[in-house]
């Protein structure tokens, strides 16, 4: 055991591009899952930065919040960080973009009103999501036409968090291509390629098999 912690939800939700990290860099780590009456009394103490999950508690008992935070402080850990500036810029791009994707479709699913709800998610999936993923795909095309990882080579913290995205959020943990990508072949490659990652295929097939 490396001695870092993370705790969140018995969930994938925020938490799993964490632990995606964390299996790729190769660390490891204690998975604590709390279940909401517990999530309370360690919010209570005062002791989660920002008085949310996921956060980590690294082995010197520093405590480090923010999932995007998280993950690129393990990727930077186990060199999935690209070494030069404009490319680590580059994946936060991506990594940012995809957040901004996430919290449209946590807007949805929070929506109360029923028509209200179909018509946000209509105007996501055939509105906002294609002309986002053709911009993806021209990222992806710009280094190794497509071939590679978003940086090149190497996979970095942006490969997991657009995997994630689909991953979590639309194949709901399973192996499947999901078919928002069907019409986008490099990106149906990525997603692939990302999932055989082996460190990263590992977690995806012994992880907790839940909901969300
Ligand atoms: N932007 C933050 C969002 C964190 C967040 O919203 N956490 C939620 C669960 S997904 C939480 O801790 N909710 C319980 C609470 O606020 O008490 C991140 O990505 O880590």
């Amino acid at each position: 055991m490396s001695g870092y912690k993370l705790f969140y939800f018995p969930v994938r939700g925020a938490g799993e591009k964490c632990r995606l990290a964390f299996a790729a860099a190769k660390i490891d780590y204690e998975d604590i899952r709390l279940p909401a009456e517990e999530w309370l009394k360690v919010k209570a103490s005062g002791r989660p930065p920002l008085g949310q999950m996921p956060f980590i508690v690294t082995p010197e008992g520093k405590i480090l919040a923010q999932s995007g935070t998280i993950m690129k402080y393990i990727c930077k850990k186990g060199g999935l960080c690209p070494a030069d500036s404009f490319d680590e810029a580059t994946a936060d791009m991506i990594s940012d973009g995809v957040v901004d994707l996430i919290q449209q479709l946590i807007k949805i699913y929070y929506e109360k009103d029923e028509t209200k709800k179909e018509e946000l998610k209509k105007e996501f999936y055939g509105t906002t999501l294609p002309p986002r993923l053709e911009k993806f795909e021209a990222l992806l095309k710009n280094r190794d036409e497509g071939k590679g990882f978003f940086l090149g080579e190497k996979l970095s913290y942006a490969d997991i968090t657009f995997f994630d995205f689909f991953n979590s959020f639309h194949a709901k943990g399973k192996e499947d291509v999901p078919g928002e990508l069907e019409k986008f072949p490099l990106l149906v490659e990525h997603y692939k390629r990302v999932l055989n990652v082996p460190e990263i295929n590992e977690w995806v097939k012994k992880r907790p098999v839940t909901e969300f």
